[in-house]
């Protein structure tokens, strides 16, 4: 019923509220488990959540920015990207806190939302539009968000981060902008660990993606590409919406 809803033509609206429906009926089941023919389905947002402190190497004063660091996130549909995670529509929930206030480097988790230098409004911003983070070798900072064992929730605006939200599409891949060895130049002085998170697309119900492609700046860390069944992020990751 959703592929022929979709199939006649009653429009993006009329899908979509279809896919939450069936979602709905089958107990949260989600029609990218299986997908039907035509079906386009919609997700509305992605969710990111810090798994950095479970790591083995993990350090609260190795950094003052703990955990995953979010630039941003793109919409990648046919190759090219075609949108970022949407202003104003960030969410961040400080669960599992991994580091407290004054556990990280310098005493101050600065890139945190417990930062006593920004706060947790601007560094939530900060994760959304286009990639524009900065590391520097003295100075703040900018353009990211360390989750510190915390997770985001958001939507993807178009290519400058605007709105209206996007349906995110079977077939679709999703890359997270993660400050990793990408973001690392001869001069900047980050060390920049690539920090490993869990990333799931929702709409009526929730579906966890795999990684399909890591950075190569960071196969030291990552290996070279995600192993099979992975849930993982590593650093700046790409992961397929099925
Ligand atoms: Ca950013």
């Amino acid at each position: 019923m959703v592929g022929l809803a979709c199939v006649l033509g009653l429009g993006f609206a009329g899908c979509k509220a279809s896919v939450v429906s069936e979602s709905a009926i089958d107990g949260g089941a989600t029609d990218a488990s299986t997908p039907e023919s035509g079906a386009a389905a919609g997700y509305t947002y992605v969710f990111i959540r810090d798994e950095e402190s479970a790591q083995l190497t993990f350090s609260c004063g190795a950094s003052d920015a703990p955990g995953t660091d979010i630039d941003t996130v793109g919409l990648i549909r046919n190759n090219a990207v075609v949108g970022y995670t949407m202003r104003k529509s960030a969410a961040f929930t400080p669960e599992n806190v991994a580091c407290a206030p004054t556990d990280c480097a310098g005493g101050n988790c600065k890139y945190a939302s417990s930062s006593t230098t920004f706060s947790q409004t601007t560094l939530v911003s900060w994760t959304e539009g286009p990639p524009d983070a900065v590391v520097n070798q003295s100075g703040d900072d900018t353009g990211f968000l360390s989750l510190n064992g915390g997770s985001l929730q958001f939507q993807i605006g178009d290519v400058l981060g605007n709105g209206p939200a996007q349906t995110i599409l079977s077939g679709d891949r999703i890359k997270v902008f993660e400050v990793d060895q990408s973001y690392k130049t001869s001069s900047n002085g980050c060390v920049c660990t690539p920090a490993h998170y869990q990333l799931w697309v929702q709409n009526a119900g929730s579906v966890q993606l795999n990684p399909s492609q890591f950075d190569p700046a960071n196969s030291a860390t990552c290996g070279a590409t995600p192993a099979s069944g992975d849930t993982l992020g590593c650093g700046t990751t790409v992961f397929a919406v099925p």
